[in-house]
């Protein structure tokens, strides 16, 4: 097949989901064009079926705000007429599930388009009145339309794309990466070891609530010696850097900021915190998973469909940072407990979200949308 793929490609779960599918079709055989406005940063190194289109904006004087999502749609036309696509996969509904249906209109319908939702292009952007009526046309307008947990599905069927047909496709990970592996030597630049340590990796918006995660691991280090790593940046930093400042946790936290190759990071971690207000997945809590690290999370969207409570982590409810740092030093200070949980933890990534089996399932649509009349 060939498959055109759009997304955001900067850091962040759903350009991460976008490039990895891409180079997993890539190696299947399929010819794979990333049409993003700038390198997808997990793409890499050159790899053989891949191709590359950017996406300019112009930035004439007479615009307020240059017309990318006219670009982007233009951008498709031409990739897809001159390579001719079959599918269009476009990840994060706005603007990509509009701009591919512009450009399927351009070119006389000739490919199909997917759209994967992945979480705040509804439960953030779906609510606001300026762009609710155009993310669910996008969602209408696609030949088929995927969701990365059964409660996105939920969330977007009930909230406001009602009827809608929505199949869940859980994200995956890739085994050649992600896997447990001895990071002793590194880790003895961030902890004694005597000392657990506990990670946190997010954009830092608001919806992550990182001063949850410096007020639970506060509590913890209290009761045990501990250090948290803090990887990743955005608007929240300032108040989270602040708040550890007042909790006089300078000397225990390490703002790693922002980090292309987790892998290595999350392997350094005893334990992940992810207590989001919103989370349609929790990607980094599956990538923890595959390194034998559990989580404590909140039981926010779809984390319960991936953290198994009492069994590779523990959920609390949102904003609950006693019972979070109550379940953390559960599993810190019970190596038995916590070696069973990682376990679990290995098995569950294996078994429900590896990369072969969810690039199956993403195959098996294409193929049946390319099949439709
Ligand atoms: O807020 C983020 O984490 C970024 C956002 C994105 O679109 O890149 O993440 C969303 O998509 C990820 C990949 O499907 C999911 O793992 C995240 O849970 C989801 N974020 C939210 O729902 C807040």
């Amino acid at each position: 097949m060939r498959i055109g793929i759009s997304c955001y490609p900067t850091h962040g779960g759903s350009g991460v989901v976008a490039t990895e599918l891409g180079k997993m079709m890539a190696e299947r055989g399929h010819q794979v064009h990333f049409i993003t406005y700038s390198m997808p940063f997990r793409l890499g190194r050159f790899h053989h079926h891949i191709h590359y289109h950017e996406v300019e904006a112009n930035r004439y004087a007479v615009f307020k705000y240059p017309p990318y999502d006219l670009a982007l749609a233009n951008r498709m036309a031409q990739v897809a007429k001159i390579h001719q696509l079959d599918i269009l996969h476009v990840h994060y509904a706005v603007p990509h599930a509009i701009c591919a249906y512009l450009a399927k209109q351009m070119t006389g319908g000739a490919f199909r388009v997917v759209t994967t939702l992945h979480g705040t292009d509804i439960t953030v952007l779906g609510e606001d009145p300026s762009l609710r009526d155009i993310i669910c046309f996008g969602i209408r307008e696609s030949d088929a339309v995927t969701a990365v947990s059964d409660d996105l599905v939920k969330q977007t069927r009930e909230s406001f794309c009602v009827d809608s047909s929505i199949q869940r496709i859980y994200n995956f990970v890739d085994p050649r990466v992600y896997y447990p592996r001895d990071v002793s030597h590194i880790r003895a630049q961030y902890a004694r070891p005597d000392e657990k340590l506990l990670l946190h990796i997010s954009n830092f918006r608001a919806v992550k609530r990182v001063d949850d995660v410096v007020r639970v691991f506060e509590k913890v280090q209290r009761q045990i010696p501990a250090r948290l790593l803090l990887v990743g940046d955005g608007p929240e930093w300032p108040r989270v850097a602040e708040l550890v400042n007042e909790l006089k946790l300078d000397r225990k936290v390490v703002f790693l900021g922002k980090q292309d190759e987790v892998a290595q990071l999350i392997s350094l971690a005893d334990l992940l915190l992810l207590p989001s207000a919103k989370e349609s997945f929790g990607l980094v809590a599956l990538e923890a998973m595959a390194c034998g690290v559990p989580a404590v999370t909140s039981n926010a969207g779809g984390l319960p469909e991936v953290v198994k409570h009492g069994e590779t982590g523990y959920l609390a409810e949102i904003g609950d940072v006693d019972q979070m740092a109550a379940y953390a030093l559960e599993l810190l200070t019970d190596p038995v407990k916590h070696r069973r949980f990682s376990e679990n933890g290995l098995k569950r990534a294996r078994e429900h979200f590896s990369a072969e089996k969810i690039a199956d399932e993403y195959e098996a649509l294409y193929q049946r949308v390319l099949a439709e009349p």
